[in-house]
């Protein structure tokens, strides 16, 4: 459980040979972007890399990941490996594996690279910084220490993507000097920000933004004096649209920007219950101190959780009490 610093991992690159790349489930902009990009600078300076990912990625990361990943993996095929790197992952339980492996069966180390305040140090070695804006700045700047490595513009661009993403380009709380000064340092490397910002933000099918409008008109919430405002997502509404729930979680920011609005959520059913996300605008408001207290996790302005109950109207008031609860402490209500 002990916590390492970027020149310990970049020895420990230097000095093993073969690597394979795992992140989180449903992964987001930073997943992809840390873990392709890490897996192209290992590639690029002469080291074996291979990427797991059991999971479709969402559409508009296609065009940066040319399909460049295995979908599934045996446990002694994962063994082969002189050591597994796990990217922007903050506990055992969320690590992408498919539906058969868990940690326990990588015997292979384990490095744990993340930025969650809430990482449980479940690696052999842990580079935790919970200071940093996205997991691809960690790895931006341990690529940075190893000298005669080279980062090429493709490498920077995944790099740019996973900050990019995780500061919500650059309008969330996380916005430090320091990821500025990183994402400066990634485009004069040669990343496309311009490339980025047109897959991200200006590309998307005229059905996504039907179902946007229609999201919007009749299936936002508000409560607490419009401090909470959610979008509850319905199976149907997603099928209208022909919409999967992994490209549209975008959605979320339309109830952010509710000038009432202090917390921003979505809801939605999945298997027994109900997935929730969450963003804070006020940074004494934590969302991620209430994702754990429902079996989820995150960022204290950004975070995820479950509600393990069938019926909706009960899952949503469990949910609106908690974000009160959490509002009244912070002396917001
Ligand atoms: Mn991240």
């Amino acid at each position: 459980m002990t916590k390492h610093t970027i020149p310990d991992i970049a020895s420990f690159i230097r000095e093993n040979k073969s690597f394979l790349i795992v992140t989180h489930a449903n992964p987001d902009g930073d997943a992809i972007g840390s873990s392709f990009a890490m897996l192209n600078f290992l590639r690029e300076n002469g080291k074996e890399a291979e990427a797991l990912l059991p999971e479709d990625l969402p559409l508009n990361y296609r065009e940066f990941v040319t399909g460049d990943f295995a979908a599934s993996m045996t446990k002694d095929k994962i063994n082969t490996f002189g050591a597994c790197l796990c990217i922007d992952v903050s506990t055992a339980e969320r690590i992408a594996l498919g539906a058969v492996l868990s940690r326990n069966d990588i015997s292979i180390p384990l490095v744990n690279i993340d930025h969650h305040p809430d990482n449980t140090l479940f690696g052999d070695v842990n580079l935790v910084d919970s200071g940093s804006a996205a997991a691809a700045a960690i790895v931006f700047n341990t690529a940075c220490a190893i000298k005669d490595f080279k980062i090429s513009p493709k490498t920077a661009t995944l790099m740019l993507l996973g900050i990019v993403m995780d500061t919500g380009c650059f309008r969330f709380d996380n916005t430090s000097p320091c990821a500025l000064r990183d994402a400066a340092s990634l485009i004069e490397l040669g990343a496309s920000y311009s490339r980025i910002i047109n897959a991200m933000y200006f590309t998307r099918p005229l059905a996504y933004l039907k179902f946007g409008a229609e999201a919007i008109l009749d299936y936002m919430n508000t409560a607490c004096d419009g401090k909470f405002a959610w979008i509850s997502i319905e199976d149907q509404l997603l099928e209208k649209y022909s919409v999967k729930l992994k490209d549209i979680e975008g959605i979320i920011d339309s109830a952010r920007s509710i000038d009432s609005a202090v917390v921003a959520g979505i809801i939605y059913r999945k298997n027994d219950g109900f997935k929730i996300s969450l963003r804070s605008k006020n940074p004494s408001v934590s969302v991620g101190r209430i994702a754990r207290k429902i079996k989820g996790g995150g960022h204290e302005m950004a975070a995820g959780a479950f509600i393990q109950e069938k019926n909706k109207k009960e899952a949503e008031r469990i949910l609106v009490e908690l974000v009160q609860e959490e509002l009244k402490t912070s002396g917001i209500l």
